[in-house]
């Protein structure tokens, strides 16, 4: 057995333990949760629910309006509520500023799978090798006994494919899909799940979408180049669109023949929000990284105050 596999499992029986005696949890994410994160914290929520255990489910921003439909999305409270927890349960954040709202006073337990950021946690339950955190969810509430009902299968489905690119990233292992398979049997329906959420693109996601490939720009020489996109606020403000329109956008500056690399650039009142992704030969969590940001090798984010600051920093990863 490796050491990792080692540490997992006393990781995991602290936190279930944890989850075993007390009575009264907040479950909470990332600010902006994506997919994963929406769908792991969602998951346990329903699963510790399942226990008889009282949860409030917290993010600074509620879910995306894409992914309201999820079971439980609704509940999701954007103060912190009052009263005693037993502890808080942070979801998919490698840095607890990324929650960028207040925790109780209470022991905090990290499960996550990012390798950059800033450990933090009096219990972590970390494996940078889960594809999704939903992954961690699983081995969790399987080491509590809970079966999967279909609202736990949803949210983990959502947390599977936000974070596999629909079971396509070199992430993608054995682990992956079994849970893929138990979800499915506890009655996630795939297609149904990708109908409300991939098959729905407001009509604005749509108008924006050749304003923001027009922008395309080339840093670097085949066959390693990087690829920009450019979301102004006049471009959002022309259609009508909030800058969450433009998520996933960046997978097509990564999808052209010979990039290695791609971004996107968001603009915002001081600088720009930058999303990043590589087919995994550069590693864009530590480009983020130099500017305060985090992610995996693969997927990653950081703020730049100017588009020029980037475009050298792509061209030197990319030599
Ligand atoms: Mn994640």
């Amino acid at each position: 057995m490796s050491l990792q596999s080692t540490v997992d499992r006393r990781q995991l029986s602290e936190v279930a333990d944890l989850v075993r005696r007390g009575t009264r949890f907040l479950v909470t994410a990332h600010a902006n949760p994506d997919g994963d994160a929406l769908g792991s914290m969602l998951a346990t929520a329903h699963g510790l629910r399942l226990l008889g255990k009282e949860v409030v489910i917290y993010d600074r921003d509620g879910a995306p309006s894409r992914l309201s439909f999820l079971p439980g999305a609704s509940e999701i409270v954007t103060k912190l509520p009052d009263g005693n927890f037993d502890a808080a349960l942070v979801h998919d954040c490698g840095d607890l500023k990324l929650v960028n709202a207040p925790l109780p006073n209470c022991p905090i337990v990290a499960i996550d799978h990012h390798a950059t950021g800033k450990p933090f946690g009096d219990l972590r339950f970390v494996d940078v090798k889960a594809s999704c955190v939903g992954i961690l969810v699983a081995r969790l509430l399987r080491a509590l006994g809970i079966a999967f009902d279909q609202k736990i299968a949803e949210c983990l489905w959502c947390s599977l494919v936000s974070d596999t690119g629909w079971f396509r990233y070199s992430s993608v292992d054995e682990e992956t899909m079994t849970l893929a398979l138990e979800c499915v049997r506890a009655g996630a329906s795939p297609w149904s799940f990708a109908e409300r959420s991939e098959e729905a693109s407001p009509l604005e996601r749509i108008k924006l979408l050749p304003r923001v490939l027009d922008t395309l720009e080339l840093v670097g020489e085949a066959p390693r180049r990087g690829a920009i996109l450019t979301v102004t606020q006049a471009m959002l403000k022309e259609v009508g669109a909030g800058a969450e329109m433009a998520e996933g956008f960046v997978n097509y500056a990564r999808g052209i023949v010979d990039v290695e690399v791609g971004a996107m650039l968001t603009e915002g009142p001081h600088g720009f929000r930058v999303s990043l992704r590589s087919k995994g030969r550069v590693d864009v969590g530590a480009i983020a990284a130099t500017f305060g940001g985090g992610g995996h090798r693969a997927a990653a984010g950081c703020q730049v105050a100017s588009s020029e600051v980037l475009i050298d920093a792509l061209a030197q990863a990319l030599k």
